[in-house]
């Protein structure tokens, strides 16, 4: 047993630092680094997925800071049917994780299939809503950043308006610089009610049907409803009660918590009803027999150790891919990372993969190949949220054991405004605080975030809330 812990802990910290600090993270795909062993990364058969013979259609629904909560994956007190009957219908991955647990970085990083540090997207970035007008997503535009996208990068977006997709993206935009992603149609879509993203999908349709006839479309399906406010967007017929909840490792059995808790959930069940509404118009248009789907989070809920950080709940998150020679009724515990789903698209579409890309194809995942295998360690990093919030972490996970490095832990962590501030909504830090003498241990584990060693190793198999750091322990430490 303990040979096996001091490999798995060598084997990543040697992993992190080769490749998390600007080694094998930054060059063209983790394979060129020859020392080490990341795994075989598939190759492309360069033809079209499930025998069709036109390029499929590609919807990727996206929430917005939603951990790894499905009634699917096992949520106590949620209810997603819509989620549910999705995954069933899918090759349903339990070992997702994004790049980074900020919107702009991760989005940037699925269209790019790059890590952040590698595309140059290090952080959030100042953009325009998505129903500005035409000007503000061009190089003139009035709202932009020094940070985005490097200009010789291609995006997925870039790639597919080549391969002749009819592109479109709803409700949130976030994504810089705003003329690497030209997207045909910009859709508005309120996140309530929660018929009004299937009524966007609907127009994009109608207007993909009317102007580009047979063509194949990308589209983005954003969904808000999961992104702090949840208060103002909790219809009152998808709330989880409170006594139906089961608080996650860490969080105080405190009135305020249990609440705020059940308002997340509320706004997942508020998000799936959404989601079953889009599937609805997607059934009705004919087009689910060409149509690959994609449906995941930006990155994990807003909670302290969770979003902006590369904690566990910050980066793991649901994702099911549901289409044409895609097996269904598949949970399948292989690591992915968000990355690989730009590189995935694109060899389902028998489209070459750009050599810089550091994702890898799932097609063969998907397609249920003997012998098919996901990632031997899936990484993500922090570098800032906003401009201000500088605190540079990585992360290394193989199944097992999380690895952290926090690379300057002698700044100060600012902890973004929603996962404290009452204006927020936000009901559990205050009263977590407040009851710090009640329940001393649920406060220091949040308050760890302010104050964060070099080096943090968890054993996620047996200690889910990564409450006991193991970076220090005699058997380990020879690691
Ligand atoms: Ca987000």
């Amino acid at each position: 047993m303990s040979f096996i812990r001091k490999t798995v802990s060598l084997g990543l910290a040697s992993l992190f630092a080769a490749s998390a600090l600007g080694g094998c993270g930054g060059v063209k795909n983790e394979g060129d680094c020859d020392s080490l062993d990341f795994g075989p990364r598939p190759t492309q058969s360069m033809t079209i997925i499930g025998g069709l013979d036109r390029k499929p259609n590609i919807v990727l629904m996206l929430a917005d800071d939603q951990s790894y909560h499905l009634s699917h994956a096992g949520t106590p007190g949620l209810s997603t049917p819509n989620n549910d009957r999705l995954a069933r219908e899918s090759t349903f991955f339990t070992n997702a994780f994004a790049s980074c647990a900020s919107c702009s970085p991760s989005r940037s990083s699925i269209f790019t299939g790059m890590y952040p540090h590698s595309n140059g997207h290090w952080r959030n970035t100042v953009t325009p809503s998505i129903n500005a007008p035409d000007k503000e997503f061009g190089r003139e535009s009035s709202m932009q950043d020094t940070v985005g996208v490097h200009e010789d990068i291609p995006t997925l977006i870039e790639i597919l308006k080549e391969e002749g997709y009819v592109t479109g993206i709803t409700q949130k935009w976030h994504l810089s610089p705003h003329w690497k992603y030209p997207f045909d149609y910009r859709l508005q879509s309120p996140r309530l009610p929660v018929t009004s993203s299937a009524q966007a999908v609907k127009t994009f349709l109608n207007m993909v049907r009317r102007n580009s006839k047979d063509d194949p479309f990308f589209l983005m399906v954003n969904f808000g409803n999961t992104h702090r406010e949840w208060q103002s967007g909790i219809d009152g017929r998808y709330k989880v009660k409170t006594d139906d909840v089961v608080l996650p490792v860490g969080f105080p059995d405190l009135p305020l918590v249990r609440q705020d808790y059940a308002n997340y959930l509320s706004s997942v069940q508020t998000m799936d009803a959404a989601i079953g509404h889009v599937l609805e118009v997607l059934e009705e248009s004919g087009e689910m027999d060409r149509t690959i789907i994609i449906y995941t989070s930006d990155q994990g809920y807003a909670y302290p150790r969770a979003k902006a950080s590369v904690y566990f709940d910050g980066t793991h998150v649901p994702l099911s891919i549901k289409g044409p020679g895609i097996k269904s009724n598949v949970n399948t515990d292989e690591l992915v990372s968000l990355i690989d789903i730009a590189p995935t698209i694109l060899d389902c579409i028998g489209v070459k993969i750009p050599d810089n890309m550091q994702g890898i194809s799932l097609r063969p995942i998907l397609e249920g190949q003997e012998g098919a295998k996901g990632r031997k360690y899936v990484f993500s990093e922090h570098n800032a949220h906003g401009p201000k919030e500088i605190y540079p972490s990585r992360a290394v996970y193989d199944g097992r054991y999380l690895y952290i490095r926090n690379l300057m832990p002698e700044l100060e962590y600012k902890l973004p405004a929603d996962l404290y501030g009452r204006d927020w909504g936000n009901l559990a830090y205050d009263a977590i605080v407040k009851a710090k003498d009640e329940y001393p241990f649920e406060y220091d584990l949040m308050m760890s975030i302010f104050s964060r060693p070099y080096e943090e190793l968890y054993d996620i198999a047996n200690d889910p809330g990564q409450t006991k750091n193991l970076v220090n322990e005699k058997e380990l430490k020879k690691a």
